[in-house]
């Protein structure tokens, strides 16, 4: 396509392992605000190898004088520290802004740093609009909604008002090439995705996502999703789809039609959910979502214990009776449940474990295709989090600088299997594991297309007697098996 105006780079650091990139959907966000009277032109680090000298390059051939980042924690947060430092040192004159999970946290620290000079919270679309209004064509940054920038000293402007989604143009896809994007998964082989809503209105106490959007929930209408699935499905070829909705079941009516209209695709599709709402959605809509596609659900169980859930203010009706209900609905339907739980959380981390170990277990005899993805309790900046504060007590602190935070042992932290945190005791890491590997052997994965039949039975085989005693400890013979294998982890390349 023509350059229609200024070019603005957009830069997505380096979020996953080769071959496993997703869409840039928060980049084609900010994009579609731009697109039309600036040229927005995006740049993978996950697709590019070096991808500062990229920047630097471009940035020189089209004079751009912004470039946007966005930035969640991990190993996308390093690279995106080191690419910044290293653009910002070759072209000072093109200002560098920040946004995305990690800015919305620390946008004091970012702006701080020397070399990004602004930091976005929360929705990206009216803040990016106008900070890029405002550079291209003057203006007061004290009017740009959402942005942290240095005025003498860190200066935090108040958000907009939420845009709902349906007000918003589409994504630009033709501003990246769709093809690097199309996914093989369980799902299928051209696997894309989609963001039908922005936000959620609960607020869990480990979640990310109650400082994105305050409780706020803008849902995409149903006709609007089968627009945007007509496009992936029939102009860039997919046929599996994951929905990266922070939920995306929170309206049983909403997903009841978006089945309907789905239907006509063929497509598989995942989504992400709460325990509490599906255990609540009715057959008929279970039906329809089984109908049009649906293959796989990721809920967050996060908890053996009743009481460790009511200390997350997981809201609602959770409980780990529901989550047992669910997996048994689940197994009727052959829609296959993939768990997320988060061990060891304070104040007494090894109880904690063992009591989730023996639910899992008890979950596993109801359901054996249930997927389980464990989480070690790692606490975000959640100024109303009793987890947090009880961690705080415990010795830990978040780091006060980026330079900080690109520190390996932050981005292992951020990935939350190893967060090193001072009240989590290697000893209490290590269990999490070795129960991983020993129910993941005897219980091993449907989902993981390349596992063949006696591979499964090798792994029951020689997990048996361990998972029936309980002996988890130092699993050597089982670990060493699911290498050969490569055994699948979603926990390490999933959400
Ligand atoms: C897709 C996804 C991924 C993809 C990568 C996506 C990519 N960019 O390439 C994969 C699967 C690789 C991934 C991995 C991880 N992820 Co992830 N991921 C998501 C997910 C599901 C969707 C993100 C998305 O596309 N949203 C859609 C867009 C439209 O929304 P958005 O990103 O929020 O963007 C808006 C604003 O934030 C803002 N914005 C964003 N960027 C920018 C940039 C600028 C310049 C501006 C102005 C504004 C702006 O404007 C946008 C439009 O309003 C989110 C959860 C969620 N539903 O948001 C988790 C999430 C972001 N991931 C998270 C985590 C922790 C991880 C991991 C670190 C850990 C893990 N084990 O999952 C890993 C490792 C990442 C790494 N290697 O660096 C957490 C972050 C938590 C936190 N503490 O901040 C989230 C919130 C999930 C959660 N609830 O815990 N992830």
């Amino acid at each position: 396509m023509e350059p229609t105006g200024p070019t603005v780079l957009l830069y997505n650091p380096l979020s996953t392992t080769p071959g496993k990139q997703r869409l840039p959907m928060s980049l084609l966000s900010i994009a579609r605000v731009i697109e039309g009277d600036y040229t927005p032109e995006i740049i993978d680090g996950n697709l590019i190898d070096d991808v500062a000298t990229h920047i630097i390059e471009r940035a020189r051939a089209t004079k751009a004088k912004l470039l946007g980042v966005t930035v969640m924690p991990g190993p996308q947060l390093r690279q995106a520290i080191a690419v910044s430092k290293v653009v910002k040192a070759a072209v000072p004159e093109m200002a560098i802004v920040w946004g995305g999970y990690f800015p919305t946290h620390f946008g004091d620290i970012v702006v701080q740093s020397g070399y990004v000079d602004y930091a976005v919270e929360g929705q990206g679309e009216p803040a990016f609009r106008k900070l890029v209004d405002t550079i291209h064509h003057g203006g007061s940054l004290a009017e740009v909604p959402g942005l942290v920038w240095q005025n003498g000293s860190v200066t935090q402007n108040p958000r907009a008002p939420m845009v709902p989604l349906d007000n918003l143009p589409l994504f630009p896809y033709h501003r990246v090439n769709m093809a690097d994007y199309r996914g093989r998964s369980y799902l299928g082989n051209a696997v894309l995705s989609h963001h039908s809503s922005f936000g959620c209105p609960f607020s869990c106490s480990f979640c990310a996502v109650v400082r994105m959007v305050n409780q706020r929930w803008l849902p995409e209408s149903p006709e609007r999703v089968e627009t945007v699935m007509d496009i992936l499905a029939n102009k860039y070829g997919a046929n599996g789809m994951e929905f990266h909705d922070m939920d995306f079941f929170i309206r049983e009516d909403r997903v009841a039609e978006i089945s309907d209209r789905m239907e006509r695709f063929g497509l598989t599709w995942w989504g992400l959910g709460r325990v509490d709402t599906l255990s609540n959605y009715s057959d008929a809509t279970w039906q329809k979502m089984k109908q049009s596609g649906c293959k796989m659900i990721f809920m967050g169980a996060e908890s053996g214990s009743d009481e460790t859930l009511k200390l997350m203010n997981k809201g609602g009706k959770s409980g780990t009776e529901r989550t047992l209900y669910v997996a048994e609905r689940m197994a009727k339907l052959g829609i296959v449940p993939e768990f997320s739980f988060v061990l060891g959380n304070p104040p007494d981390p090894m109880a904690d474990i063992d009591c989730t170990i023996q639910f899992i277990r008890k979950l596993k005899k109801i359901n054996p295709a249930v997927e389980l993805i464990l989480y070690i309790y790692t606490p975000v900046p959640h100024d109303r989090s009793e987890l947090l504060q009880a961690a705080k007590a415990l010795g830990f602190q978040f780091p006060q600088t980026l330079d900080e935070w690109s520190d390996p042992s932050w981005e292992t932290f951020s990935l939350r299997r190893d967060p090193e945190t001072p009240f989590f005791k290697d000893k209490a890491r290590r269990k999490v594991r070795d129960f991983e590997s020993v129910v993941n052997a005897y219980y091993p994965t449907v989902t993981d297309m390349r596992l063949r039949g006696y591979m499964r039975n090798a792994l029951r085989g020689l997990s048996t007697i361990r998972y029936k005693m309980e002996w988890y400890a130092w699993p050597y013979e089982l670990k060493a098996l699911q290498r050969l294998i490569q055994y699948r982890r979603p926990e390490t390349t999933g959400f």
